[in-house]
């Protein structure tokens, strides 16, 4: 069976591939970011994304995630470009409502990226705040529902990667 590259991208794809790291490791794993922080991954920087895409281009599938709005949405939309010939699975972070720069920036990297052959998921940060107590906005509370969340997706990238696996 041909490996899967799992690619992740900025702030939130990196936490995300973390926790996915603890669950699977059965597939290749990149990391794109400012540095390099997780020890199980081929790091690559933000200048070094055509490279990459040449590197990707030999897999059948190269699973994508970042966080969008910010340069890991950016560096995901330009390489979700460059992978003409390549299956690609995107799992995708929106910001919440009050990121209003990300969030607008975001919306452009969608277009980029979501047309009829999309596959994947995007999930909001916002559901996260259903779960807040809004009379007392704690740090501390919204950091610890975005690890549970990141654990999530991780989960459940690893299951829709056995789907194509
Ligand atoms: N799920 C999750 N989201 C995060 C995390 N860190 C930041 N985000 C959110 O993800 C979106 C993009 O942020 P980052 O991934 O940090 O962006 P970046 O590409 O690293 O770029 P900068 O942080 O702006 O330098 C924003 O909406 C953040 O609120 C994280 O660890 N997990
Ligand atoms: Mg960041």
């Amino acid at each position: 069976m041909a490996k899967i590259a799992v690619v992740s991208l900025g702030g939130a794809g990196t936490s995300i591939m973390r926790e996915m790291l603890k669950i699977d490791s059965d597939y290749d794993a990149y990391n794109v970011n400012e540095r390099k922080t997780l020890k199980n991954a081929n790091y690559f920087g933000y200048e070094e994304i055509e490279v990459l895409a040449q590197e990707l281009s030999n897999y059948e599938c190269v699973v994508l995630t970042a966080g969008l709005g910010s340069s890991g949405g950016e560096a995901l939309a330009d390489l979700y470009g460059m992978l003409e010939d390549v299956k690609k699975l995107c799992f995708l972070v929106t910001p919440f409502y009050f990121e209003i720069e990300r969030l607008m920036r975001s919306r452009a990297q969608l277009g980029k990226i979501i047309s009829d052959g999309f596959e994947g998921a995007v999930l909001s940060l916002n559901t996260l705040l259903r779960e807040m107590d809004e009379s007392e906005p704690d740090k501390g509370k919204l950091e610890k529902l975005i690890r549970e969340f990141d654990r999530e997706m991780a989960g459940l990238i690893v299951e829709m990667m056995k789907e194509v696996g």
